[in-house]
C-alpha cells in the first residue's frame, strides 16, 4: 500500500514524519518524490495543485485534511468515483467551539459598546440581560454545530438550531429546511454560522437575512462566521455594521483569503477579525485518525465520515 502526501500551506514534512510512526508497514511518499502514480492508493490532500490527481488511476480514497471539503470539490481533476474521508475530530470541535462561546458571550455582554464608551471615557450603566433572555442561532447542526450547543447550553443562553434536515435536540428549539429558515431568522439575535459551503448555502450571510433577525431596543442581532468566506457578502455585512441592521459581526473567514488590506472590514470598529484561525487540524490527533483509517480499511472494514458528493458536504 502506497500513500500519498500533498499537503499544502501545512508542513508536510511533519505529516508525513509522524504518520510513517503509525503506518510503519506502508510506503509514504510526498508531492516532489519519484513514485509510481499508478501504485498510489491513498491520497491525503489539503489545498491540491491542479496536478494533485494525475495518473492517480489505482485510489481507494481520497483523505481531506480539512473538515471543509468545499474547494477539494471543486478541483477541475478530481477523481470521480473515489470516496472522499474528511476530518471530524474531538479537538477540532472543542477548538471551534471554545471560538463560538468566546464570541457569542462577548455579544451578549456587549463588549462593542463598552469599548466604544471607554474611547470617549464614557460611564454609562447599561446592564446586559441574563443569558437566558440572549437567543442564539447556530446554523449547521453537525460535528461542529452540536458541539458547539453542547458547550453554550450549561451557560443558559435560549439556542435554536438550523439544518437540512430536521432535528431533535433537548432545550433547542430546531428548524429545518428553506420553508423555516424566516422563522429561525426571525427568533435568533446571535447568528453562529456552522454551515458547510455548498451551492444552497453561498452567500447565505446576506443583507436581505441580517433584515430578519430579532432586534429590540437594547440589542442588534450580531453574526459569526467561523464556517466559509463564500458564505458571506462583505459589502452586505459593511453596509449593515454601518447603518445598525447589524451591531456587530465576529469574522474568522473571507470571500478572499488573507483579507485585502483594501478592505473595508478592517477599519470597523464592531468587525471582530481572526484569519482563518477558529479551528486548526492538529496534528497528533490527525495522525491518530488518518492512520486509523487507513489501517482499518486495509483489513476490510468501510470507511467513516465520507463525503456526499451529491449534497456538498
Ligand atoms: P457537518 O457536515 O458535520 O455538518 C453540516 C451541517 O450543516 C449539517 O447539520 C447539515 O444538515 C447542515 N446543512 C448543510 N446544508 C444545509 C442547508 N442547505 N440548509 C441547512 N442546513 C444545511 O460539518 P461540520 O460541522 O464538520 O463543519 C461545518 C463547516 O465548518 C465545514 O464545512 C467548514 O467549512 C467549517 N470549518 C471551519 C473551520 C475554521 O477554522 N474556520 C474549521 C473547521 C471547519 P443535515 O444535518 O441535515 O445534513
Ligand atoms: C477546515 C478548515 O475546513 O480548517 O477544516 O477550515
Amino acid at each position: 500500500m502506497v500513500l500519498l502526501l500533498h499537503l499544502n500551506n501545512v508542513d508536510e514534512e511533519q505529516w508525513a514524519k509522524s504518520l510513517g510512526k503509525k503506518l510503519g508497514q506502508y510506503l509514504i511518499v510526498r508531492q516532489g518524490d519519484n513514485y509510481n502514480p499508478s501504485e498510489i492508493k491513498y491520497i491525503f490532500v489539503w489545498k491540491p495543485d491542479e496536478g494533485a490527481f494525475d495518473g492517480l488511476d489505482n485510489l481507494k480514497a481520497i483523505l481531506c485534511l480539512g473538515a471543509g471539503v468545499d474547494a477539494l470539490l471543486e478541483h477541475r481533476s478530481l477523481p470521480k468515483d473515489v470516496p472522499i474521508v474528511r476530518f471530524v475530530d474531538d479537538e477540532l470541535a472543542q477548538c471551534m467551539s471554545d471560538y463560538v462561546v468566546a464570541n457569542v458571550t462577548m455579544h451578549h455582554r456587549l463588549f462593542c459598546r463598552y469599548q466604544s464608551d471607554k474611547q470617549n471615557k464614557t460611564w454609562s450603566q447599561f446592564f446586559p440581560p441574563p443569558a437566558n433572555e440572549r437567543s442564539v442561532g447556530i446554523m449547521g447542526l453537525g460535528e461542529l454545530g452540536k458541539d458547539a450547543i453542547t458547550k453554550l447550553k450549561p451557560l443558559g443562553f435560549k439556542l435554536l438550531g438550523f439544518s437540512r434536515s430536521k432535528k431533535q435536540i433537548a432545550g433547542v428549539t430546531t428548524f429545518a429546511g428553506e420553508q423555516e429558515f424566516d422563522d429561525f431568522l426571525r427568533q435568533s439575535e446571535i447568528l453562529v454560522n456552522l454551515l458547510p459551503l455548498t451551492n444552497e448555502t453561498k452567500h447565505i450571510l446576506n443583507y436581505d437575512n441580517f433584515k430578519k433577525l430579532k432586534r429590540s431596543k437594547n440589542f442588534t442581532p450580531v453574526i459569526i462566521n467561523a464556517a466559509r468566506g463564500g458564505h458571506q457578502i462583505e459589502s452586505d455585512i459593511i453596509k449593515a455594521l454601518k447603518d445598525k441592521t447589524l451591531g456587530a459581526a465576529s469574522l474568522d473567514v473571507f470571500e478572499i483569503e488573507p483579507l485585502p488590506k483594501s478592505s473595508e472590514l478592517w477599519q470597523l470598529e464592531n468587525c471582530f477579525i481572526t484569519p482563518h484561525i477558529a479551528a486548526i487540524s492538529n496534528p497528533q490527533t490527525g495522525v491518530n485518525y488518518f492512520s486509523k483509517i487507513i489501517i482499518d480499511h486495509e483489513q476490510g472494514k468501510p470507511l467513516s465520515n465520507l463525503v456526499d458528493r451529491k449534497r456538498g458536504y
